[in-house]
């Protein structure tokens, strides 16, 4: 038997109504629609719609799932693949993420792993069900992630960026929307126990104080001067995030990553950083006074890979803050990273 194809917490949307979700319409403008790929590419390029139009244009029936619980079966979208527009292109070898801008009044926008929007097989969609698709649902031209939440989807695309390092979207880097997205994992929100106004209140703010997050997802995250004291955020995902200056305060961050984060002038006195790993972070500045530093890793990568090249190595100096007796709680090789270069 195949698989039941209504992911968990869904509902079918009422036979023949697509709901509109997010903005209404484009930003006004009178300049003819225009698609450019830029960033890390040999050749950055704007494309209008008929010259999209001479691409090999496919058709895919795909299943639409809406993070606020409603799903649609079989809409035929019809336009070309992103894979056909990127090549063109030609990404450079340090591109490793997309970010697709909307021509919208608060340029929306959204990202997903270069790799992974390829392998799912991305389309920029100029129909559905056979029409050209309406303002409202992203007309002239709009992403369709198949196998993501739709909110992955961007309606009116006007610029593909290709970066190095991930730019989170609009809902993803504002409201709290979960940066992978997968409907058949609920990955909805990167608070569960946490409703998406609160969320988005603590992203805004930069507050996080007391808050509790189970398995934060905030990788490449910016929250500069982040106010997390006394949080509890086991197992957060803070890879590649920039967090100088963050108060972590008595939080509880055991096993959260923070490899190759900013976190220059961050305090984690007494704070709970237990099997957290550290490989690759600016640690200049940052005050780990009173901290339970067990398991932690500064040099190598906590699964092993990488161990002996410098880039795997926490930047630590003579302004990062310890404890002498705190080096008892780590393993050696760890113990011996910091007082080399901490003299
Ligand atoms: N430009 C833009 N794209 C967007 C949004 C938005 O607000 N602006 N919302 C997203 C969300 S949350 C969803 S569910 C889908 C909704 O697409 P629809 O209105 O065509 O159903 O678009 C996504 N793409
Ligand atoms: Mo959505």
């Amino acid at each position: 038997m195949s698989r039941n194809r209504l992911p968990p917490g869904q509902q079918l949307a009422a036979a023949g109504k697509w709901p509109v979700v997010g903005e209404r319409s484009p930003a006004e403008s009178t300049a003819p629609w225009t698609v450019t790929v830029s960033g890390l590419v040999d050749r950055p390029r704007t494309w209008t719609l008929a010259e999209l139009a001479t691409l090999p244009q496919v058709v895919r029936t795909l299943d639409i799932h809406c993070v606020t619980r409603w799903s649609k079966f079989d809409v035929r979208f019809g336009g070309v693949l992103l894979e056909d527009v990127l090549k063109q292109s030609v990404p450079s070898t340090s591109a490793r993420y997309l970010s697709f801008v909307a021509r919208s009044p608060r340029q929306h926008s959204t990202s997903l792993p270069l790799d992974e929007a390829l392998g799912l097989e991305t389309l920029l969609a100029t129909t559905a069900d056979d029409q050209l698709l309406t303002s409202e649902h992203g007309g002239p031209i709009r992403t369709v992630v198949p196998g993501k939440y739709f909110y992955k989807s961007l309606k009116w695309l006007t610029e593909i960026r290709v970066l190095d390092r991930d730019e989170l979207g609009f809902w993803e880097g504002k409201a709290g929307y979960h940066n992978e997205a997968d409907p058949w994992r609920e990955q909805r929100y990167v608070a569960a126990n946490l409703n998406r106004l609160q969320v988005a209140k603590a992203f805004t703010q930069r507050n996080f104080a007391g808050l509790e997050f189970q398995a934060l997802e905030a990788r490449g995250i910016t929250l500069e001067g982040l106010n997390a004291a006394a949080a509890v955020l086991r197992n957060a995902d803070f890879r590649q995030a920039r967090l100088p200056k963050a108060n972590f305060e008595r939080a509880n961050l055991s096993n959260a990553r923070f490899e190759q984060a900013d976190l220059r002038e961050a305090s984690f006195r007494d704070a709970d950083v237990e099997g957290a790993d550290f490989s690759g972070a600016d640690l200049r500045g940052c005050d780990f006074r009173g901290a339970s530093l067990l398991g932690v890793t500064f040099v190598g990568s906590r699964d092993g890979a990488a161990a002996a090249s410098p880039a795997a190595a926490a930047i630590v100096d003579s302004t990062t803050r310890f404890d002498a007796a705190q080096f008892d709680q780590l393993f050696d090789v760890q113990a011996a990273y910091l007082r080399s270069q901490l003299v």
